[in-house]
């Protein structure tokens, strides 16, 4: 029991500090587009907020600093689009 709490409490104090990760996503054509996107970033674990754009092709995911970068990219590679993360 104690072990459990112990265990909640570290994975809050995890998941309290954030980190802005822009990626560069290619194959973006309609806003139905950036809607499967935002869908797909939006399921990777640790993501907490998602703006995609579809001009630039870029989007602006926040998450937690565990969240790996590469994790997103492949999210969106799986619903079809190209993906790199932006330094
Ligand atoms: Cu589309």
């Amino acid at each position: 029991m104690k072990k459990t709490i112990l265990a909640i409490a570290a994975c809050v104090s995890v998941m309290s500090a954030d980190q802005l990760i822009k990626l560069n996503i290619q194959g973006m054509m309609c806003p139905a587009c950036v809607s499967n996107v935002k869908t797909s970033l939006n399921g990777v674990q640790g993501v907490k907020e998602t703006t995609v754009f579809l001009k630039s092709g870029t989007a602006e995911v926040k998450a937690d600093n565990a969240t790996k970068p590469a994790a997103l990219c492949d999210a969106v590679k799986q619903a079809g689009y190209e993906c790199s993360v932006a330094k």
